[in-house]
């Protein structure tokens, strides 16, 4: 039995909703009120110390962090392709991993809760990494359809949940056509499953800090 401890407007979370949806797993969805601090009680710590989520319990064995539940999701469950072990082969996938969790992290989704979350424009900071993270994985697209290899990995799954609303972080993927096209080819994998809509809370500060934008422009 499966057991995924989740917030539901996180993107982390979503990678591992995601693949579990990519790879037809059913699993029992715990979500938790982080503005309660569900996610530090003593028994969720004792399930991941860093007191964070995605947490997923499989039977007896738990693991944390997104990017490692997809890894063992991937070896555990899935077909080769989703993380292959030859040298070349996994040194591609863990390097967008890693992108994961430093460019994206740093980039989209800071500039998500900075929106979202905070009722703020995004930082110069996480819109200078957000364009050169589009600009790696533009020249990285246009060498093939998928992030590492030439078939869908984990890397994928890893990266697509913040590119797939950078809009709620007013980042626009226009002049990034490889990106727009390779969110929309994840999208049309078999059991796809889309970043929950933003509940009227959060979308009410998307609106303002746009509208704010919009003047601040003209
Ligand atoms: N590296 C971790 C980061 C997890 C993370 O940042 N989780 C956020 C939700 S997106 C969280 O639990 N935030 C609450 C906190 O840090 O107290 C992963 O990829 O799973």
């Amino acid at each position: 039995m499966i057991t995924l401890y989740t917030y539901a407007q996180s993107g982390n979370c979503h990678k591992v909703r995601l693949f579990l949806g990519l790879l037809g797993l059913a699993f029992e969805a715990r979500e938790l009120n982080l503005a309660q601090g569900e996610h530090k009680t003593e028994e969720m710590l004792a399930l991941n110390p860093f007191g964070q989520v995605p947490v997923l319990s499989d039977g007896e064995k738990t693991f944390s962090d997104s990017q490692a539940i997809l890894v063992y999701l991937a070896r555990r469950y899935g077909a080769d392709h989703w993380l292959p072990l030859d040298p070349e082969g996994l040194a591609k996938v863990t390097r967008w991993l890693a992108a994961a969790a430093g460019e994206v992290q740093y980039g989209p989704a800071a500039a998500r809760v900075a929106v979202i979350f905070r009722g703020e424009a995004p930082s110069d900071d996480a819109r200078t990494r957000t364009t050169r993270l589009l600009q790696a994985m533009s020249r990285t697209l246009a060498l093939g359809e998928w992030l590492a290899g030439d078939q869908p990995t984990i890397a994928d799954v890893a990266v697509f949940p913040y590119l797939s609303v950078a809009h709620h972080g007013l980042i626009d993927l226009s002049p990034f056509p490889r990106v727009r096209d390779w969110l929309a080819r994840v999208a049309a994998l078999p059991g796809f499953v889309p970043m929950p809509e933003l509940t009227p809370a959060f979308a009410d500060r998307l609106a303002t800090v746009q509208a704010a934008q919009t003047i601040k422009a003209a």
